[in-house]
């Protein structure tokens, strides 16, 4: 399979998060992607190319103008303001807060984000801006014929819904995938979401359309980031209804379990009978991922690929999440593997 690597992975590089009280080492990080790099280069078969640059406007079509124009001055203004440090939000306009539009620098992070795990240092938006190329020269691998194709790239995109941030995630490269393939003909497009966690961002974006069929088999929001979305009743409103669902597992859930989800992802797919897939890829189902609950093995990656495989359809992976840092390189490698290999 065609990989294309984010050319800038390793610039957003932020310090630390809060995780049960206290500052730790950010999970999502650079060594991820140097991790899945070394494996894909030392395991022949898959071919790693350089990303395109498609510019601003496929980006603009999925993300506000106003969200982008933050992400890509934030810095500048920050540092302008000489203030030090990664930019962490920690207040936001909860109901009862009033005043919306704020110019203060830690009033606007809180209008974008949604969570604090989330920080922007200089090459944030470098990073973000050329995962979404990746992204979309994936894409076009895939329209210019190849069966499937993978943009290896971090940060990750699935939580970033129109205009914020969060969940580690800044521009969501799915939906922007998505949103070029429907603008040049692809009339229907699935999103196959198989991270751990909810793609909340992605199902925001596409909820009221009856052209992109949401889908995401994820940890249970009642006990899983992102808590407030990802649940079984959220089935799309509008014209949307009926292009969203959710499949949310219970803590602990096995490979079995996670195909029985897949199976019924599978009937809405073929029934739906889109026009590409797009498969938002992490691996942090797991079962050694240090903030997620499922229990899958390595092996049970190189079926998941398989079952891809089996949609039969033009696919496009992007990835997504993963924490285990040692055995990610192989867990993401099997599922490509299993793909190509069946
Ligand atoms: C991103 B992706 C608090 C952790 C909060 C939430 C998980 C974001 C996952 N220490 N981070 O879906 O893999
Ligand atoms: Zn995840």
């Amino acid at each position: 399979m065609k990989v294309v690597l984010n050319p800038q992975f390793g610039s957003h590089d932020v310090q630390t998060e809060i995780h049960q009280g206290k500052m730790v080492p950010s999970f999502e990080n650079p060594s991820r992607l140097k991790h899945i790099l070394d494996h894909f280069q030392a395991h022949p078969g898959h071919d790693l190319i350089d990303s395109n640059d498609y510019g601003i406007d496929p980006i603009l079509k999925v993300h506000a103008r106003g969200y982008v124009t933050f992400l890509q001055s934030i810095w500048a203004d920050w540092c302008a303001e000489g203030r030090v440090g990664d930019i962490v939000p920690y207040i936001w306009p909860v109901p009862g807060l009033k005043r919306m539009d704020h110019e203060n620098l830690n009033a606007k992070v809180g209008t974008f984000a949604f969570s604090s795990d989330t920080a922007i240092m200089a090459g944030t938006w470098e990073a973000a801006y050329q995962g979404a190329q990746s992204a979309l020269t994936a894409f076009e691998m895939v329209r210019a014929g190849e069966r499937a194709a993978f943009a290896l790239t971090r940060p990750p995109g699935h939580h970033a819904h129109s205009a914020s941030y969060g969940g580690y995630c800044f521009l969501n490269n799915a939906a922007i995938v998505a949103e070029t393939a429907r603008e040049q003909g692809y009339d229907k497009v699935c999103i196959l979401d198989v991270d751990y966690h909810h793609g909340n961002g992605t199902q925001d974006i596409f909820y009221d359309r009856a052209d992109v069929l949401t889908l995401s088999i994820h940890g249970h929001p009642d006990t899983n980031f992102p808590y407030f979305l990802g649940y079984e009743d959220e089935c799309g409103e509008a014209d949307g209804h009926g292009f969203n669902q959710n499949f949310p597992l219970k803590d602990g859930a096995s490979f079995e379990d996670w195909c029985g989800a897949f199976n019924q992802a599978q009937v809405r797919i073929d029934h739906f009978q889109p026009d590409l897939l797009v498969v938002p890829l992490g691996v942090d189902t797991y079962e050694g991922d240090p903030i997620s609950n499922f229990k899958l093995k390595s092996e049970d990656f190189l079926k998941m690929g398989q079952l891809l495989k089996s949609l039969n359809l033009p696919c496009m992976f992007v990835m997504e999440g993963g924490y285990d840092v040692a055995p990610l390189g192989q867990n993401v490698y099997n599922v490509i593997e299993g793909f190509d290999r069946s």
